[in-house]
């Protein structure tokens, strides 16, 4: 009669115990709207993708599930934000995500053409303590436009690992792959 209930502790002790190797990692991408979020999201993950509203919200969140590396993902597509200090619904929606769901990764993703006016938000990360990784998109655009963009003085300044993507174009995505694996291997146990 003591058995079954033996059987049952170690099959939840196990579930319990499976190794951090096992667990999803979080990535999620953060930006002003129509800097490129949902395309790299598509990207990333897999055709299993849910759309769901944000409890006791109307935001939609996307979430996916993609391999980087060795390593699987939840990925998260957040709706636009301009600032970490929320005005909008989506805002608060990104802001209480953030902080409660702890990535491992944030991708913030910014307009290559409009760099500076999106950089305040890469600060505001940065000091919200989160692991932030900035992938400057519309790199096609930008160059279209004669500008260039100095990526390793950004990366030098920010102290962030930072590559230019052109995800329309599936520029830059395994660049932005390796630097994800190499920041959760170098930071993240
Ligand atoms: N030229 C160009 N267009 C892009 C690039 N990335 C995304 N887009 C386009 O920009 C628009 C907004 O992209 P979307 O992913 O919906 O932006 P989101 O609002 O940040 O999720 C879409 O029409 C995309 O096809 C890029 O690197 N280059
Ligand atoms: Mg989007």
């Amino acid at each position: 009669m003591d058995k079954p209930v033996t059987e049952l502790n170690k099959i939840d002790k196990k579930a319990f115990k499976a190794p951090s190797i096992h667990r999803k990692k979080k990535l999620v991408l953060v930006g002003t709207p129509n800097v490129g979020k949902s395309v790299i999201f598509n990207l990333l993950t897999g055709t299993y993708v849910t759309v769901s509203n944000y409890p006791g919200t109307t935001v939609e969140v996307a979430r996916g599930t993609g391999k980087i590396g060795q390593q699987v993902y939840e990925v998260i597509d957040t709706p636009g934000m301009y600032s970490l200090f929320p005005i909008t619904e989506e805002e608060r929606v990104t802001r209480t995500l953030l902080l409660t769901e702890k990535p491992e990764i944030v991708i913030h993703v910014v307009d290559a053409k409009n760099l500076e006016r999106m950089l305040p938000l890469t600060l505001q990360l940065l000091e919200a303590g989160l692991p932030v990784i900035l992938a400057v998109n519309m790199m096609d655009e930008a160059e279209a436009i004669g500008r260039t963009i100095d990526l390793d003085a950004l990366a030098k300044a920010l102290k962030i690992p930072v590559v230019g993507t052109a995800a329309a174009q599936n520029r830059g995505i395994d660049e932005l792959k390796r630097m994800v694996s190499d920041y959760v291997r170098k930071h993240v146990a």
